[in-house]
């Protein structure tokens, strides 16, 4: 086994120098070398004359880690408070089980059940293996049920073997019947050699992946032949993902659901180039997978899932993760992954298991307050506390809900004209009318918008802000009705979306 490198540079070629002095070229640009101009004009066409994408109703959902099934009380179905929160969001979404702790988890059929060999040894960033149990399973039913979100199940890949993961998949598929959308295969296998996640040699690599992925796919079907999957769940390589769509082979390929990868918008968290005026600037990152998923859409038509993501990697970074920042950003980042044809966008989230899944830390923590705060709620969770302490929402909860609006509906075309960039619209349309998402990530611009709705001034009557008393607040993000009536123009106020409904 291979040195591990230290864990929190585990990504530093996100950030090597060049596209570090982009991102702060970028980051200046956009946030202070913009004049202000008090009331940029851009004018808005929407139309419905075009057929469009259909959003699915699980648009938005929430990613866990495995652990997380282990914390006594979350997800179970008396946690009426973390039910409602999950509603207040969508009545219908994801919840996606994974992350680091799924490649260090075991299933134990009873409770006098040793763990068994594991093939692999755990990653040195694990310092234990978390069992699943049937319990467990019967108490996230119950949850998902009072959701009536679908669960996306990660099965462990990096340690366990392959007919470990059929017992499992086995067991998870009876207790979750019609919940259980898909499994997944291993967490970010692209990292499988790399950093502290190192659980294969240095010359792993994307064919061996595939071998072992079809291997547990085989053995899975033989005991189930109904499973359903979908991979390949990278951390960052645009290129496995694309590898994956063409090099399933035939036979499984009517198992495939579709594809998945993750996506983390900066980190470390003690970078310097990790801030709110970076998050808030359209990345390059996305950009180009956007331009790969419409590619493979186009040859495969195999959907793309964002199964796990978040502002900042490893637990987040206090001041951005959890600041209103990461509400605009996320609204925005799932509307622009939606219309681009990704079928849904999982925020990453949780306590204490988050710590388990980085090292038994939280690396953003500067302080001994910061570090408690983390305990009650990884600074990225959109949502923190437990069912000891109870919740609290954070501003990413009113973002990612915000965003939600457009689930179940058709989307509209939206033509900007001269607008500032940092100006974005999205508008869906379904029996009850038409809704439009006018987000506003400038940091110095109010901006107006004149808008027209095939071919007429758009008119709207029931509008919602969301909004903050600042773009760095951590307390007071409201997603509010706001009285009054849109008639053919709107003006958003600087960091502020708005929810316009006809
Ligand atoms: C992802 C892992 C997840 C971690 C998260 C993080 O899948 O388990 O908790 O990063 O860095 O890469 O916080």
């Amino acid at each position: 086994m291979p040195k591990a490198r230290q864990y929190p540079n585990r990504r530093t070629l996100l950030l090597s120098a060049p596209v570090a002095a982009l991102a702060m070229t970028r980051k200046l640009r956009a946030a202070e070398l913009r004049p202000h101009i008090a009331s940029a004009e851009a004018t808005l066409s929407i139309s419905t004359q075009e057929r469009r994408r259909f959003l699915p109703r699980t648009l938005c959902g929430l990613s866990l880690e495995t652990a997380a099934l282990a914390e006594p009380g979350v997800l179970c179905p008396d946690n009426h408070e973390l039910i409602a929160l999950h509603r207040g969001i969508a009545s219908k979404g994801i919840l996606r089980l994974g992350g680091n702790t799924s490649d260090v988890s075991w299933w134990q059929a009873e409770n006098s059940f040793p763990m068994p060999q594991m093939l692999h040894s755990p990653p040195s960033t694990h310092r234990h293996f978390f069992a699943i149990t049937p319990e467990q399973l019967q108490n996230l039913k119950g949850f998902v049920d009072q959701t009536g979100w679908d669960v996306i199940w990660g099965l462990n890949l990096g340690t366990g073997t392959a007919e470990q993961a059929a017992v499992e998949a086995i067991a998870v598929t009876k207790i979750l019947g019609k919940s259980l959308m898909a499994f997944q295969i291993g967490n970010e296998p692209d990292l499988f050699n790399r950093y502290g996640h190192a659980m294969r040699g240095q010359n792993w690599n994307f064919p061996y992946y595939l071998n072992e992925w079809i291997h547990y796919a085989r053995i899975i079907l033989k005991s189930y032949p109904d499973a359903v999957f979908m991979g390949p769940d990278t951390a960052i390589s645009d290129d496995w993902i694309n590898s994956f769509a063409y090099g399933v082979p035939e036979d499984l390929r009517p198992h495939l659901l579709g594809l998945s990868g993750h996506y983390y918008a900066e980190g470390p968290p003690d970078a310097p180039e990790s801030t709110i005026a970076h998050l808030l600037t359209d990345s390059p990152v996305v950009q180009n997978r956007i331009d790969m998923l419409k590619t493979i859409e186009e040859k495969t038509h195999l959907p793309f899932f964002m199964t796990e993501g978040n502002s900042c990697y490893l637990g987040g970074k206090p001041g951005v993760s959890d600041s209103f920042a990461a509400a605009l950003w996320a609204t925005d980042y799932i509307l622009r992954m939606a219309q681009n044809g990704c079928n849904s966008v999982c925020f990453h989230g949780g306590a204490s298991e988050v710590e388990h899944a980085n090292n038994e830390q939280s690396q953003g923590a500067r302080n001994d307050a910061e570090r408690k705060r983390a305990k009650n709620g990884a600074f990225y969770s959109p949502i923190a506390g437990t069912p000891t302490t109870g919740y609290q929402t954070r501003p990413l909860y009113y973002g990612i809900k915000a965003a939600a609006a457009l689930a179940g509906t058709t989307l509209a075309s939206c033509m900007l004209k001269d607008a500032d960039p940092e100006l974005t619209a999205y508008a869906g349309h379904d029996v009850n009318g038409l809704t439009l998402i006018l987000v506003n990530r400038s940091l110095s611009n109010d901006l107006h918008v004149n808008m027209t709705y095939d071919g007429k001034p758009a008119e709207f009557s029931k509008i919602q802000r969301l909004s903050a008393p600042s773009v760095d607040a951590l307390d007071n993000t409201r997603l509010e009705t706001v009285s009054g009536q849109v008639a053919g123009q709107t003006s958003i106020p600087k960091a502020s979306a708005l929810i316009l409904k006809t």
